[in-house]
């Protein structure tokens, strides 16, 4: 009998130890941010002190991709750790369905005890009913959070647009600085919880319209920046004849208008993201001062990368490397001194946020998640086995909508459009040599075994969509579109009828209904 009570004393005291030792976490997600963009990969015209120190005292992952490079889509991939065609939310597609969010990071940690807060741009639409707008407050998941501080739609840099932030306004009138203020006051309420807690900010910065905080002027005054060495239409002509034809190549024209109007539109758009460094400094500040930085995980990434002037194009959603690559950084205050301050080149994606954040709480990832733990590939990284991921844009001209396949050292992507314009296109880049993305390879005889094998990876890929593709929200569709010998027959019927040799082109009445229905969202949404 005492043995037994004496187990159970001991039970009980390891089993509430194991509780006060799960660590909070805290995922710091920034809007449109390139990886390039940021001082600790590479950039010395930029100054992010705060990013820089997490990274020395972390893990830096070099080759970390949006595996849906667009807002909403990637917003969905990093909540539930799946594919788009599985997390199945994205513009003219559809919102988040609940049962999804259900089974998301946030939700799920909730759900184990802990205390869970969200501040930003939600960026998303958790509905059971076909619209994705969500700049209602109806299709914002505000019950779902312990403490939520989220604003509308594509939310406002004007602190006071948003009314759970008012309060901090007259302080901080530009929202960046002022979630960091939110942060300090649910960071102090999340403790007194007793529990341990998931925060996540989720910033506006350094997303359009490129209106930073003016109290950061100085960062940068006088500054002239040099442009990416791919910079410009002279940088494009390789490329295949489908992502030119995008907005990403022919809008955003103040990246290239004039010298004056790139280095205005760089500077604030350093700028913006030098709020959002100085925002994290806050954050770690409050953490330090409360006591419990020691047992407080962040993360930092973006939710998609940014051309930046990068082969003549602005914008993202392309699966080009400025496009689609954003910092990750993980930050575990409990990991030795000699283990810090390293940096990894295997690939990691925003499929991987929810799976990580999970582990880190002590919580086996739920099977339908596709990314994985990096908490193997920092601890562990002979275990980690992923080599591969693929890269797709489900959104916009039906030029510009594709898939591609990314490793370590190889890029692979399949321009599937064609019209008496353009025939299908693949590109191959040797990025671990070639970066910028500036000699295609698939043409190139001496890289056939490495297009066959890329190719083959690519099938893999669309194998497991046309498996796993949810039978919803128009992603069905891309099992044909996708496929590297779907004929132009085959396609024709999945063309959403938008494109840029013919704005208005639709073939039935249904389809003509469908493009003015999708003009009338776009009005709505910026994105
Ligand atoms: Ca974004």
């Amino acid at each position: 009998m005492k043995r037994i009570i004496l187990s159970l004393i001991i039970c009980t005291i390891t089993a509430s130890g194991f509780a006060q030792k799960k660590p909070n976490i805290i995922f710091l997600l920034s809007d449109d941010q390139t990886s390039i963009a940021t001082g600790c990969y590479g950039n010395d015209q930029v100054v992010t002190p705060n990013m820089d120190a997490l990274a020395a005292e972390g893990v830096l992952f070099e080759n970390h991709y949006n595996t849906t490079a667009i807002c909403m889509a990637s917003r969905a991939i990093i909540l539930t750790g799946m594919y788009e065609y599985k997390a199945g939310c994205n513009f003219d597609h559809g919102p988040l369905t609940k049962d999804k969010f259900a089974k998301s990071y946030p939700v799920i940690l909730r759900e184990q005890g802990y205390y869970t807060g969200f501040a930003g741009k939600f960026g998303l639409a958790v509905s059971d009913g076909s619209s994705t707008r969500h700049n209602n407050w109806d299709t914002l998941p505000i019950d779902d959070f312990d403490n939520w501080a989220g604003g509308l739609g594509q939310t406002s840099y004007k602190t006071a647009n948003n009314k759970y932030m008012a309060k901090y306004a007259e302080k901080y009138p530009h929202s960046t600085r002022a979630y960091a203020a939110w942060a300090e006051d649910f960071i102090i309420e999340a403790k007194e919880s007793g529990k341990p807690f998931s925060m996540s900010i989720s910033f506006k910065a350094p997303h359009m319209p490129f209106s930073p905080d003016q109290y950061f002027d100085y960062v940068y005054k006088g500054k002239t920046y040099k442009k990416p060495e791919n910079y410009g239409a002279e940088n494009a002509k390789h490329l295949a004849p489908q992502p030119k034809n995008g907005r990403q190549y022919n809008g955003y024209t103040f990246w290239r208008d004039s010298e004056e109007s790139y280095q205005k539109t760089i500077k604030n758009y350093n700028q913006l993201i030098h709020g959002v460094d100085y925002a994290l400094g806050m954050i770690r500040k409050t953490l330090e001062e409360q006591g419990i930085a020691d047992n407080t995980i962040i993360i930092f990434t973006s939710d998609n990368g940014y051309s930046c002037g990068a082969h003549n194009m602005g914008g993202k959603v392309l699966p080009y490397e400025e496009a689609s690559k954003s910092p990750l950084i993980i930050y575990d205050p409990r990991t030795p001194m000699e283990e810090r301050g390293v940096r990894r080149d295997e690939i990691t994606a925003n499929i991987d946020m929810a799976p990580t954040i999970l582990n880190y709480a002590g919580i086996e990832a739920p099977a339908n998640m596709d990314g994985e733990d990096l908490r193997l590939l920092i601890e562990k990284p002979k275990k980690f086995k992923r080599e591969t991921i693929a890269l797709t844009n489900m959104w916009g001209h039906d030029e510009t909508q594709a898939m591609g396949v990314v490793s370590k050292d190889w890029k692979y992507i399949f321009w599937n459009y064609e019209d008496d314009r353009m025939k299908p296109t693949e590109e191959l880049f040797h990025i671990g040599k070639d970066r910028l993305e500036m000699t295609n390879k698939a043409t190139d005889p001496s890289a056939e075994k490495q297009l066959q094998k890329m190719r083959s990876i690519y099938d893999e890929h669309l194998a497991k969509l046309k498996e796993e593709a949810i039978t919803e929200h128009l992603y069905q569709k891309y099992a044909v579109l996708f496929d590297r010998n779907a004929t132009a027959e085959e396609k024709k019927p999945y063309l959403t009828g938008e494109n840029n040799a013919s704005p208005n082109k639709s073939t039935s009445k249904k389809k003509n209904k469908t493009n003015k229905k999708n003009k009338k969202n776009k009005k709505n949404i910026a994105h």
